[in-house]
């Protein structure tokens, strides 16, 4: 990382500690720069790294990562300019067209995501975009469903980097289609809630290619001593802005050549 480092290893333990309570309680917190106005992007990673070692020794699955503010919408939505990372597990995934609990959550909001399903593995750094689409078995359409652990869904980037980017769940679905066979900077989605429009975008709006978003964070990656197994889940980051949900509600994202990817929230 860039920056560097400020937090002690105490520190970065009791902030993880703060996160994970949070995530698994469903309650808010305070970002933690209130705490710890110089934490650096550095030490959000180390708390996110910290969370991610305790949940693999709960038996949690590291199934892949999400890029995260690689969008204007987003990035304007969110008042943060740079992008980030987070890790995905097989506790966060969802399967296409169920109901998602929302008593578990804090303050739900949907966004659609191009995804990446790796056939081979991604090591940076100087990842590029042709890396990203030569180790790529196939994209498919995604909704993540975010879930600040931050009052008022406010924060900071290292803050939300510490939340492991607001990560709560994931659902995948449509059609899996190989790269060659598009192109993947043109392709329009729509997302409808409860059949009312709320938000439309084309990919590109993601880095200008959503493989971009995966050679950053590949390189990210890189920067924590850690790369993409082959078979790696990787969501490129919402093309448009998040839209908040609440039981009763359905949502379906419709993107062109990809299909569509519906849930229902409950209580
Ligand atoms: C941070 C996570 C952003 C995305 O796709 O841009 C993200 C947030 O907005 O809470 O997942
Ligand atoms: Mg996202």
């Amino acid at each position: 990382m860039s920056a560097q480092l400020t937090l002690s290893r105490e520190d970065i333990v009791r902030l993880c500690e703060r996160v994970e309570g949070a995530q698994t309680h469903a309650y808010s917190i305070r970002k933690l720069t209130d705490e710890y106005p110089q934490m650096s992007i550095a030490d959000g990673y180390a708390v996110q790294l910290e969370l991610l070692r305790r949940f693999k020794a709960k038996g949690h699955r590291l199934v892949g990562w999400k890029a995260g503010l690689t969008s204007r919408a987003k990035m304007r939505q969110m008042g943060v300019n740079v992008p980030s990372i987070g890790f995905l597990t097989d506790r966060m995934a969802r399967p296409e067209n169920s109901q998602i609990k929302t008593s578990d959550l804090v303050h739900p909001r949907v966004e659609c995501e191009v995804a990446f399903v790796l056939k081979e593995e991604l090591e940076g750094p100087n990842c590029t975009v042709a890396d990203v689409l030569a180790a790529t078995d196939y994209v498919l359409p995604a909704v993540e469903i975010i879930d600040s652990r931050f009052s008022g869904f406010k924060f900071d980037l290292p803050s939300v980097i510490a939340d492991n980017g607001s990560s709560a769940r994931f659902v995948g679905g449509g059609r899996a289609r190989k790269v060659d066979d598009l192109d993947l900077r043109t392709l329009g989605v729509v997302m409808e809630k409860n059949g009312e429009i709320v938000g439309m975008g084309a990919s590109a709006a993601v880095l200008g290619h959503p493989a971009e978003a995966v050679a950053m964070l590949v390189n990210i990656l890189s920067e924590l001593g850690e790369r993409l197994p082959a078979g790696s889940f990787v969501m490129s980051g919402g093309i448009t802005e998040a839209v908040a949900v609440k039981p009763g509600d359905s949502v379906i994202a419709r993107f062109q050549e990809l299909g569509s990817v519906s849930m229902r929230f409950i209580e």
